[in-house]
């Protein structure tokens, strides 16, 4: 591999052995939460992976490289920094020869995560389409990426900050297989309701794992969706969420947000007007995905291995 990519050696070893490796995004980390909550649940998050039987690696670039598994004082400086950027793909290489510390966003995570032969991915909320793109044109890179890279997304769906209907007719125009776990609903990250059904619903993840990798057997490229619905304890009740986005989306257009400002400045908006609430469902959601993610990354390891 090229020397833009440095491998931590215990994720390293995992991946030469075929053992289950799950990978982490840091944009959640740093633009996606606040401190000290967002180390926390990195480090919480990495140990429910662990307890489940897979190797962690979360991904970042810094010193002038992609890399894949950190350690705790890296994970300490991407919680707590203020100078990280948000790297998506377009990012990558600037961010790379300026030695900045970049967080990566699902997309960049993803393309870094095939690089170093991780095939699955566990995140909170992916980008999509959003709720004016007629006009806007904005469609996360994100959606693009999982065309073309061959990694298994774990979500908890789509933030209804976004077009939820446009972002599912675009995953099915790019072929990418959105399957939700133990509901016909798709989920809509906060709510595990969307008011749209599922393309997919599989209840166990053997299944899950045989579609993914029957879906690279075939040739076919790209990502495979799994949207996990967040815990009923921690669900928030969908029309309190849709007042304070509707007021989120004023507010960004009042104050001309654009390009790559548009998604966390709605997200930042709307964890501080909701506090605590949206803070703690999103803390049980990723949990509750990186126990599904290693799960399935060891259903994906003992798959691979039969075929
Ligand atoms: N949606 C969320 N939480 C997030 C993100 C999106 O509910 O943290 C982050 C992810 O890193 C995602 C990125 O990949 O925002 C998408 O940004 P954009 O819309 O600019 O592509
Ligand atoms: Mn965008």
């Amino acid at each position: 591999m090229h020397s833009f990519l440095e491998i931590d050696p215990e994720v390293k070893q995992a991946l030469e052995k075929g053992k289950p490796v799950v990978a982490l995004e840091s944009t959640i980390i740093s633009h996606g939460m606040p401190f000290p909550q967002n180390l926390e649940t990195a480090i919480e998050v990495e140990r429910i992976v662990r307890d489940n039987g897979a190797v962690p690696a979360t991904i970042a670039i810094f010193d002038g490289k992609c890399h894949a598994g950190l350690n705790k004082e890296q994970l300490e400086h991407f919680a707590s920094a203020k100078d990280v950027w948000k790297v998506s793909l377009r990012d990558i290489p600037y961010v790379i020869i300026k030695k900045l510390y970049g967080a990566t966003t699902v997309a960049a995570t993803m393309r870094i995560a095939a690089m170093a032969g991780i095939k699955i991915f566990v995140t909170g909320g992916i980008g999509g389409v959003h709720r004016n793109a007629s006009e806007t044109m904005d469609i996360s890179a994100d959606l693009t990426e999982m065309e073309q890279t061959p990694v298994a997304v774990v979500s908890a769906g789509i933030k209804s900050i976004l077009d939820i209907g446009l972002t599912l007719e675009y995953l099915e125009t790019k072929g990418i297989p959105v399957i939700t776990f133990g509901q016909v609903e798709f989920p809509s990250f906060y709510s595990s309701k969307s008011g749209f059904n599922s393309p997919l619903r599989s209840d166990n993840v053997e299944e899950i794992a045989a579609m993914i990798n029957t879906k690279w057997q075939l040739g076919l490229n790209g990502a495979v969706l799994i949207a996990n619905p967040v815990p009923a304890m921690q669900e928030m009740p969908s029309n309190e969420i849709e007042a304070h986005i509707q007021q989120a989306l004023r507010v960004a257009k009042e104050n001309n947000i654009s390009g790559k400002d548009v998604t966390p400045f709605l997200l930042k908006y709307i964890a501080d007007h909701t506090r605590g609430e949206s803070l703690e469902a999103n803390i049980a959601l990723i949990k509750n995905n990186a126990m599904l993610g290693a799960e399935l990354a060891v259903a994906y390891a003992k798959s691979d291995l039969t075929t």
